[in-house]
């Protein structure tokens, strides 16, 4: 297949873009580097050093023979949409290209507008430049599992069957999300589901769960095709942020009660959820979700485990929560799809968090350990981020 790879730089695309490479299938990657731009804004980087994305894809080309295509440009601009679409001629779009952070969308009114207009309006030039040039082009597009919230209920994948007053429906599943970021997602999902009711297009929205881990099979090849690890606590993932704050000593920093329940998936699995949906394309027409998480676990049992196997002796520190969000809730999520698909998951084990904290040791003198600090408050907007 041609796939091509929006957000093909990022901690997901590029090790995505790599595996989807070495599988057989041809590949281009798009990014306007917009998340190294946010780097230089708060004055951190990725823990893991990272080498510039044409670097990356010299070094893969030297040590496979594969090449992988490059655009340089912003989704939000039609008309290079348009472009990329039409030359590189996809039979298949990965859309990982938006602002992904929670925080960084909840720091003021600038930040939360630029999310919403970078994810939204990108997401909508995608789907044009995909029913203008080829309405066959499946669009495999991340969401998030956030954008459900914490319902009293069970979540199902996407599709809620309901009765109402004698009558039954089928609706998409009601979402309750808990930032301006996690409702870009949502809002994504429906302009997603509209274009393939009236343009019959074919798209997958994966809701995926809080991603962990570094390496990849590929990117483990070779030290410059390391994919970024982010630890500040704008960007910096709950567990990834665990695993660095037990290396260096500090407190594991649970906010709140920390019995919020969340979903998660090993970075391995992220790039095999995306092979299988990207191979077992959804019908024309179709608006197919799968709830792309492997386990769920309270913010306190991920901070037990990590507590457990670090060498080094590990506290914990509750901190009150800079985010407004439900702590202790219902939550069960069906997640069948991409099991059914073949996926086997990699669960949170004893070995796999040996290996993080291997990697983190090896870079822990390149943390900025005020940026571990959370700055950004759900109740109190204010623009000073990184500080
Ligand atoms: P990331 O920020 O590392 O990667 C996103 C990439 O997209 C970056 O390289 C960025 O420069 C690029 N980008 C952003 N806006 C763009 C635009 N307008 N035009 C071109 N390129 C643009 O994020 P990630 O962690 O790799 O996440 C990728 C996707 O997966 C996101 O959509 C995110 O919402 C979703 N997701 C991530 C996680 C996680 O834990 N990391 C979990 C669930 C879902
Ligand atoms: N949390 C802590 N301590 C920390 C960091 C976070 O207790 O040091 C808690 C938060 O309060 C929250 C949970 O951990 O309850 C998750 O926070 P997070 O920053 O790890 O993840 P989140 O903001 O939900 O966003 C991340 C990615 C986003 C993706 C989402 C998947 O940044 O791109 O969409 O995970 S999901 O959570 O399923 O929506």
């Amino acid at each position: 297949m041609r796939i091509l790879i929006l957000g093909g730089d990022g901690y997901l695309g590029w090790p995505t873009a790599l595996h989807l490479s070495d599988v057989g299938h041809d590949i281009a990657v798009v990014d306007n580097f917009a998340r190294r731009g946010y780097d230089f804004e708060m004055g951190t980087g990725s823990l893991v050093p990272i080498e510039p994305l044409q670097t990356r894809i010299r070094v893969w080309r030297e040590l496979t023979g594969r090449q992988i295509g490059c655009y340089i440009g912003d989704l939000t601009d039609a008309d290079f949409t348009n472009h990329v679409v039409r030359d590189f001629a996809p039979d298949t779009i990965v859309h990982f290209a938006e602002q992904r952070a929670a925080p960084y969308s909840m720091v003021d009114r600038k930040h939360a507008v630029y999310t919403q207009v970078n994810n939204v309006v990108g997401t909508l030039n995608v789907l044009y430049a995909i029913t203008e040039t080829n309405p066959d082009i499946h669009l495999v597009k991340l969401g998030t599992m956030g954008a459900y919230g914490e319902p009293n209920i069970d979540i199902e994948e996407g599709w809620l069957e309901i009765e109402h007053k004698g009558r039954k429906d089928r609706v998409l599943f009601p979402k309750r999300p808990g930032s301006f970021y996690h409702l870009s997602k949502v809002h994504d999902s429906h302009n997603i589901e509209f274009a393939c009711r009236i343009w019959g297009i074919r798209a997958t929205d994966l809701n995926q769960g809080i991603v962990y881990g570094q390496q990849t099979p590929e990117t483990a090849r070779d030290d410059r095709l390391a994919t970024r690890y982010d630890y500040d606590a704008v960007f910096g993932t709950v567990l990834n942020r665990f695993v660095i704050e037990a290396v260096l000593g500090l407190p594991l920093t649970v906010y709140g009660q920390g019995s919020q329940v969340r979903g998660i998936i090993e970075i391995r699995d992220t790039v095999r959820c995306l092979e299988l949906a990207c191979e077992n394309p959804a019908d024309r027409g179709e608006f197919r979700v799968f709830n792309q998480m492997t386990q769920s676990l309270s913010i306190n049992q991920m901070a037990e485990t990590i507590a457990r196997v670090s060498p080094e002796p590990v506290t914990i520190s509750r901190l009150p929560n800079p985010r407004v969000e439900e702590e202790g809730h219902h939550y069960n999520v069906v997640h069948s799809g991409l099991l059914d698909l073949g996926l086997e998951p990699h669960l949170l084990s004893d070995t796999l968090i040996e290996s993080l904290l291997a990697i983190t040791k090896r870079y822990a003198d390149r943390v900025r350990p005020e940026a571990m600090t959370p700055t950004v408050d759900w109740r109190r907007p204010s623009s000073q981020i990184g500080l």
